[in-house]
């Protein structure tokens, strides 16, 4: 069985995270998903809209996803490829290059972004249309 390991915040799920978890769905046979924690958000500077919990739930119920994990330091990616047996990395093309190191332990791919969608986009245009 073809492991696959991606990580990501996921917040308000839209279809650029769906055509990625498709994508890295395609390249091997069982995908985990490595959902940064709230806590790690804060790191990233991040604050998404739904809890940890909350994008789990949903995560889990996408058809592409057979397994979600928490994501709590950049660190633990190494030990992940290794404790979860995986073959495969994947990242959308903004992390281009930033992962290579994993080389090492398992295959790197970078795959396209989805253009003209994002999360930070989607509260900006609610944000607008709601104060006009
Ligand atoms: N993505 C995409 N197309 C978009 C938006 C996002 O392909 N229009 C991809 C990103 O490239 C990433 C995944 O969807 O691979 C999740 O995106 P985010 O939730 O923004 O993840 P990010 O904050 O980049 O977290 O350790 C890695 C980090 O946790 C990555």
């Amino acid at each position: 069985m073809r492991k696959v390991i991606t990580y990501g915040t996921f917040d308000l799920l839209h279809v650029g995270h769906i055509n990625l978890l498709r994508r890295a769905k395609e390249v091997g046979d069982y995908l985990i998903v490595a959902i940064s924690s709230d806590e790690f958000n804060a790191l990233k500077d991040k604050k998404a809209y739904y809890s940890f919990e909350q994008r789990k739930a949903i995560l889990e119920a996408v058809r592409y996803v057979d397994e979600v994990i928490p994501e709590q330091k950049w660190e633990q990616k190494v030990e992940d490829v290794q404790d979860y047996d995986i073959d495969v990395f994947v990242m959308g093309d903004d992390w281009k290059g930033e992962f290579d190191f994993l080389k090492y332990y398992c295959e790197v791919v970078y795959l396209p972004r989805t253009v003209g969608i994002s999360t930070t986009q989607i509260k900006k245009d609610l944000n607008k249309a709601h104060n006009g």
